[in-house]
């Protein structure tokens, strides 16, 4: 019989984690011909309820779920990964600097980072999907010595998904109408969700929208405090569509993106569109047989410069952050 695919996740008793399982072990990944391992990471205290997730996806009796590991130990739980999700992070506690958030998250990333390198496969797809994503991507990658650095990737998915959402309802179209959504920079609130180069009935979504003032006041900024608007509604952070854009994330990049149209991705940068070198930025992507590659050629108008600019920008001030503390 065909070997199981193994999947990696951390902090898999947590609330995304709880969304996320039981979308894997359906197959929704890989689909109805892919068995699937589970190797599920907590730190110790949640191991009991990660046993209690673990009832429940026995008795979900899914036909595609061979195994399960449960563990405190990242190395054993990246053991001949083929997939990561990195979810588990370090929350930002009330009074928290932006510093004491890197550097406790620098904790659990760094070790992290040398145990993928040292346990999963070589080829491994890797999502950073903990906050802050793409720089904690960053503090893995400066401790995953020896793996090739397009293997760890971060999510701006969820982002993206919200961003083509919201221009949907504005345009009175299906999201199935739009293609080359963009989410430039951090996963943060400094992100640019393009409309300039995504496409609308093959037009840009910009010119249909035609209300300039209305995208940078209103789209841009509920597309970026979006995660802030579904905490106020719900009493919680997102979750169900936060483990979708995960699985959308991982999907796409291990089958490809279709002809015609690119995802949003946070990537190393190799400086395309000014974007410093050796950032985990997103970029419009495309995918193929499990790589990625920065969509290249696109014209950056005098609306785009200065937003993508100034998320960059805070991805370097993270970055020189993160190395004054010696995370990287
Ligand atoms: P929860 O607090 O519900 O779950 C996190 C889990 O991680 C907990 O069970 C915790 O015990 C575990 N954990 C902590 N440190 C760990 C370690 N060193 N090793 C293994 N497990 C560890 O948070 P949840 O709502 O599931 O969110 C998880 C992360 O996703 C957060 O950092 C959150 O900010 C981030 N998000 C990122 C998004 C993105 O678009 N990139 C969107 C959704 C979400 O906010």
């Amino acid at each position: 019989s065909t070997q199981p695919v193994r999947i990696a996740v951390t902090g898999a008793a947590g609330q995304i984690g709880y969304s996320l399982l039981f979308r894997l072990a359906s197959g929704e990944l890989l689909g109805p011909d892919t068995p699937v391992a589970l190797q599920m990471l907590e730190v110790t205290p949640a191991l009991g309820a990660l046993e209690g997730v673990a009832m429940e996806l026995d008795d979900c009796a899914f036909p595609l779920l061979t195994e399960m590991v449960r563990t405190d130990d990242a190395e054993v739980a990246f053991g001949d990964a083929d997939i990561v999700f990195f979810v588990g992070a370090m929350p930002r506690k009330a009074g928290m600097e932006r510093a004491d958030l890197l550097e406790a998250n620098g904790g659990i990333f760094g070790p992290q980072g040398a145990a993928l390198a040292k346990a999963a496969k070589p080829d491994v797809n890797a999502l950073v999907v903990g906050n802050p994503a793409n720089t904690n991507a960053l503090i893995a990658l400066g401790s995953a010595e020896g793996l090739d650095p397009r293997r760890v990737t971060a999510m701006t998915r969820l982002d993206h998904n919200r961003a083509k959402a919201q221009l949907a309802a504005r345009l009175g179209v299906t999201v199935n109408d739009i293609t080359k959504m963009t989410i430039w920079g951090n996963h943060s609130t400094t992100q640019y969700p393009d409309l300039v180069h995504c496409e609308v009935g093959g037009r840009s979504a910009f010119d249909a929208v035609g209300d300039e003032a209305w995208i940078a006041d209103t789209y841009i900024p509920t597309v970026a405090k979006r995660g802030a608007a579904i905490i106020e509604a719900r009493g919680a952070s997102s979750a169900a569509s936060a483990a979708n854009a995960a699985i959308d994330h991982v999907r796409d990049w291990v089958k490809g993106t279709p002809e015609g149209d690119w995802v949003s991705m946070g990537v190393v940068s190799d400086g395309s569109y000014g974007v410093p070198e050796g950032l985990v930025s997103s970029f419009p992507c495309t995918t193929r047989d499990g790589e990625w590659e920065i969509v290249q050629g696109l014209d950056i108008d005098d609306f785009s410069r200065p937003r993508i600019d100034a998320s960059a920008e805070e991805l370097a001030s993270e970055r020189d952050t993160v190395r004054e503390l010696g995370l990287i």
